[in-house]
């Protein structure tokens, strides 16, 4: 069994998705990011960057002291030991297995990072301020541009099979967290057909509802600006 240390926000889709599409077993250990509770000792120690997803593998590869628990914190590297893991959405051949990790860390690099700092300067940001906006939204713009031109030439961002960067690139450009980015979805028709695709899949849809509606999108009380931002 899998606990997943999750809060749902587009980094924690990214593991619900990856979890529902190849069918593991999994339990939601939920880490309240409003309330703090990242910051938590016990959670700490196993994300020492405090952020959420994080997993712990019961039934895990095994360690030095005979435990087989195995703890991964990063979005990214939760989705490769996964499929390993299930041997699934893991090319065997070496240059497809090598696109799905250019995308995938194409999307932990640039989109998680250019699109949270464009979310956080619009959303949350205390005061407006022009050049974070201006910078961050001009490169989550760069970005889906750069993926709509990929797109155009293949059906997936990693070639013809729908892979572990698309499950990761997804949530981030999903329509409520596009709404939060200004952007309008028409000016970028491959990501277009992409997203709609991809949110068509049952395991997608079942992986963007855990949790459903908890995290609001903009507006945090101050609790929550404390607990994420630190003290205005
Ligand atoms: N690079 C990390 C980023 C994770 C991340 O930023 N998670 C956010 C939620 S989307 C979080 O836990 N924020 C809590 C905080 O900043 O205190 C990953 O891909 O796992």
């Amino acid at each position: 069994m899998i606990d997943l240390y999750y809060w749902p926000t587009p980094n924690g889709h990214k593991a619900t998705i990856a979890l529902e599409e190849m069918g593991l077993a999994y339990t939601v250990k939920p880490v309240n990011i409003l309330g703090g509770e990242q910051h938590r000792p016990d959670f700490a120690a196993l994300s020492p960057n405090t952020r959420i997803p994080a997993i712990v593998d019961h039934d895990g590869p095994g360690g030095p002291d005979g435990s087989k628990a195995h703890g991964v914190f990063e979005s990214g590297a939760i989705l490769m030991y996964l499929a390993e893991k299930s041997d699934q959405f893991w090319p065997a051949d070496a240059a497809a297995r090598s696109d799905v990790i250019q995308w995938l860390f194409f999307q932990c690099a640039n989109v998680g990072p250019m699109f949270g700092q464009c979310g956080h300067f619009r959303g949350y940001a205390p005061e407006k301020i022009d050049y974070g906006i201006n910078r961050y939204c001009g490169e989550t713009v760069k970005l889906y541009g750069v993926m709509n031109r990929v797109l155009g030439t293949r059906a997936f961002l990693a070639g013809t099979d729908y892979s572990l960067a698309d499950m990761a690139t997804y949530p981030w450009c999903a329509p409520k967290i596009r709404d939060l980015h200004a952007i309008d979805i028409d000016d970028f028709p491959n990501v277009k057909r992409w997203a709609s695709e991809i949110e068509s899949r049952p395991a997608v849809q079942r992986g963007m509802a855990v949790m459903g509606e908890v995290m609001k999108i903009g507006n945090p009380d101050e609790t929550a600006r404390a607990a994420l931002f630190g003290k205005p």
